[in-house]
């Protein structure tokens, strides 16, 4: 096997209100598991205020932070830890652009949403947000390290 160039590296994505609501949660973790990355945390969570805004400090001047903290404390959220080769850039191609309506046809958002404000799910943007985001969001011993037992195939 010819070993990959890219670093294994982890991201946080999580799917929001509207995508539990809508029944999107096996469909999201699908893709994921079938492009051949490795689940590593997983839990159903309601979000408090407060966490919401730090996860979203960079964007609290914009004119849609209460409106955005709103919607991800609307309802539960499922909260997730991905590991894999180059993950946290992948993920946000499988995820899509930020607006649905301009994701690509084949991406989470592209095939299963509508609205910016309402678009599913959310990934890091850089491998050290991914890990700011993981501490946030996971206490310690909520994140399993494993490997699975079928092979180096993916990894
Ligand atoms: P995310 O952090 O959720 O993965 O989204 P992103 O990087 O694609 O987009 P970002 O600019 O970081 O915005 C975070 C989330 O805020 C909501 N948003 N609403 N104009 C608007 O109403 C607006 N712009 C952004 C979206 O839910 C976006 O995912």
């Amino acid at each position: 096997l010819v070993a990959s160039m890219e670093t294994v590296e982890e991201t946080y994505i999580m799917i929001k209100p509207d995508g539990l609501q809508r029944g999107l949660v096996g469909e999201v973790i699908s893709r994921f598991e079938k492009k051949g990355f490795l689940l590593k945390g997983l839990k159903l969570f309601q979000c408090p205020k407060e966490l919401a805004e730090e996860h979203y400090k960079d964007l609290k001047s914009k004119n849609f932070f209460p409106k955005l903290i709103d919607y991800i404390t609307s309802g539960p959220v499922v909260c997730m830890v991905w590991e894999g080769v180059g993950v946290v850039a992948s993920a946000r191609k499988l995820i899509g652009s930020t607006n649905p309506l301009q994701a690509e046809p084949g991406t989470i958002r592209g095939d299963l949403a509508v609205q910016t404000g309402r678009n599913v799910v959310h990934g890091s943007d850089s491998p050290e947000n991914g890990q700011r985001e993981i501490a946030l969001w996971f206490k310690e011993g909520e994140v399993c390290q494993w490997t699975p037992t079928v092979g180096p195939w993916l990894r």
